[in-house]
């Protein structure tokens, strides 16, 4: 059975964006796949986190995992702050990354844009990343479209590692979702929706209630054209509410294309809307129900232990590659 790592930042309440580029795919995978799923909360603190919020946002994170479908019985759920391997690997990979190769990363330069103070660990963020992923021989890893660059990085990491090293590490292979790769804001159709966009009115959180979400996705910004059609370039504000649309729902481009001839804006972000509240709607009561629960934290415990077992054995290979501590 090949193996699965994928991770999410708990930097805020998750939006219907990772939902459809990464959680989503992980509840089907984890049936045919032996997955890893983490909370990467030490990527979160390459920007400024308040320690509070941050505690918060690993539990509520934690429980939305589980109350979309992530199954503790097939995957491993931890939280990689909890598993130190991470960091030791990470320092590893840093030693290999090039400054040339990371100052290349759109993230980095898109998050770095414009602030005084930029962490250094932001810059290296794709060196942990790919820590993250090495560590359990993963074979595949499902993302966002975002998260391509990050991942070429991680290829050509690992194919470094080996070739000046030992051969220690799985090469992996990405997957990103057909349809829905990438949500866009709301507000901004061309700048995709994050979940620490300041302007709330461009992302639907996992948590929004039905009214919010009706409204949000009302004051979303179309054009004045009036026809529902996919034409990215031309009208992105249509598309995106056309894909999120078609994800949600499970219909295609076409047939909605064809459901909303003649019809207006009105009617369209209705059926948008509607899509979006059948599906967030029972995941949100299982999520309430999960949030204080003692089995959280039983899950996250033996989800930390697990990893360990697979992530340290790992360890112990980069470091006798690379020459580091004694021979024992
Ligand atoms: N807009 C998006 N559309 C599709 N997939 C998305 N992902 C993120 N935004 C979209 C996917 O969600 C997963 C988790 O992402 P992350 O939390 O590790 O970091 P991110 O990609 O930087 O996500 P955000 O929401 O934009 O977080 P912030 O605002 O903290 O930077 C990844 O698989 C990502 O591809």
């Amino acid at each position: 059975m090949s193996t699965i790592f994928s991770g999410i930042q708990p930097s805020g309440t998750l939006t219907i964006g990772n939902y459809v580029g990464a959680i989503r795919q992980f509840v089907e995978l984890q049936n045919s796949h032996n997955c890893f799923f983490c909370i990467v909360d030490e990527h979160a603190v390459t920007v400024p986190q308040e320690r509070l919020k941050l505690r918060d946002n690993i539990r509520s994170l934690a429980a939305i995992y589980l109350a979309s479908g992530i199954d503790p019985n097939k995957s491993t759920l931890f939280i990689q702050s909890e598993v130190p391997a991470h960091t030791q690997l990470g320092w590893m990979m840093q030693s290999i990354s090039y400054m040339g190769e990371l100052e290349r990363m759109t993230q980095f330069k898109d998050k770095s844009e414009g602030k005084e103070a930029v962490s250094s660990a932001l810059f290296t963020y794709p060196s942990l990343m790919a820590a993250d992923i090495l560590l359990y021989n993963t074979d595949l890893v499902p993302v966002g479209d975002d998260q391509k660059q990050h991942l070429e990085l991680t290829r050509d990491l690992a194919q470094r590692f080996n070739n000046r090293f030992l051969d220690v590490f799985t090469v992996p292979e990405i997957s990103i979702p057909k349809v829905g790769a990438r949500i866009m804001s709301l507000q901004e159709p061309t700048k995709k929706m994050s979940k620490s966009d300041e302007n709330a009115k461009a992302s639907i959180f996992m948590l929004d209630d039905p009214k919010k979400i009706e409204k949000k996705i009302k004051s979303a910004v179309t054009d004045s054209e009036g026809i529902v059609k996919y034409d990215k370039e031309n009208k992105p504000g249509v598309s995106n509410l056309l894909d999120i649309h078609a994800v949600f729902s499970g219909e295609t481009i076409e047939e909605l294309e064809r459901k909303y001839e003649g019809k207006g804006y009105g009617d369209f972000k209705q059926g948008v809307a509607d899509a979006i509240i059948n599906v967030l709607k029972p995941i949100q009561d299982r999520y309430y129900e999960i949030l204080d629960s003692a089995l959280l934290d039983q899950i996250l415990d033996q989800g930390a232990e697990k990893a360990s077992l697979v992530a340290n054995k790992t360890i112990q290979k980069a470091k006798k590659a690379m020459g580091l501590g004694r021979v024992k």
